[in-house]
């Protein structure tokens, strides 16, 4: 059976693949596995049905059979576990690669997200312009802890893995990019995980979406 992912019917992103069906796509890319995308309206977003899949009203979900499931993260690392690609056969090299997927999520992520919080949901805010170096600060204090953990290697932890994936993803963020820029060996990172067949065929795949959506409106 062919896995159903869902996605933005109109991406606020512009196609830039900065939404979260993007990783999912990029991981399906890696490991193989073609999918289906079901494309959701805003209106129907926080409708019973979505809530049904996803209990806070977002995309991506993944369907596949009997099982539903939310949560880039975990989606990808179900992706990760059932298809060669994207960890390790080792059962260490497995376990670092999963601490890197975790490290994107739950400490890169959120240091970064906070720009685009300040930036469209708190921009209004008298005190919007002082926060913001406190938030590059913490954004460039975490990448250069990353930047000297990545040092001149390739990906983060031997081979390509969904911890690469995840952490490139993060990145791709404009507020991390913005900083990784300042760090020659994260923008390079950045720039060889963009390079990926798989990459590409992911970014090609939501922009085509988002195009038609811009083409019919
Ligand atoms: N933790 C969840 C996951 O990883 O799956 C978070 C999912 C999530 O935030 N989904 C967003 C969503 O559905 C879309 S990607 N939001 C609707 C809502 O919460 O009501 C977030 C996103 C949107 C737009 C941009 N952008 O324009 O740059 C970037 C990221």
């Amino acid at each position: 059976m062919t896995p159903t992912i869902t996605a933005f019917e109109k991406s606020p992103d512009g196609g830039r693949g900065l939404a979260r069906d993007f990783p999912v796509r990029w991981a399906f890319e890696e490991v193989g596995q073609p999918y289906d995308v079901r494309l959701v309206p805003w209106a129907e977003m926080k409708q019973p049905a979505h809530l049904a899949l996803q209990p806070f009203g977002q995309i991506p979900t993944y369907e596949d059979g009997d099982l539903a499931m939310f949560e880039s993260g975990a989606i990808i690392l179900h992706i990760a576990e059932r298809h060669a690609g994207l960890l390790p056969q080792d059962p260490d090299a497995r376990a670092r690669a999963i601490c890197w997927m975790f490290a994107a999520k739950c400490t890169v992520e959120p240091v970064i997200v906070e720009n685009e919080v300040a930036k469209f949901l708190e921009g209004d805010k008298s005190w919007s312009a002082e926060r913001k170096p406190l938030i590059d600060g913490r954004i460039r204090d975490r990448l250069r802890q990353l930047s000297a953990r990545l040092g001149d290697a390739e990906w983060l932890d031997g081979a390509f893995s969904a911890g690469d994936l995840l952490m490139i993803n993060v990145l791709r963020r404009p507020g991390g990019r913005a900083i990784a820029g300042e760090l020659p060996n994260l923008a390079a990172y950045i720039s060889r995980g963009e390079a990926r067949p798989a990459f590409k065929r992911a970014f090609e795949a939501q922009l085509a979406v988002f195009e038609a959506a811009t083409t019919s409106a």
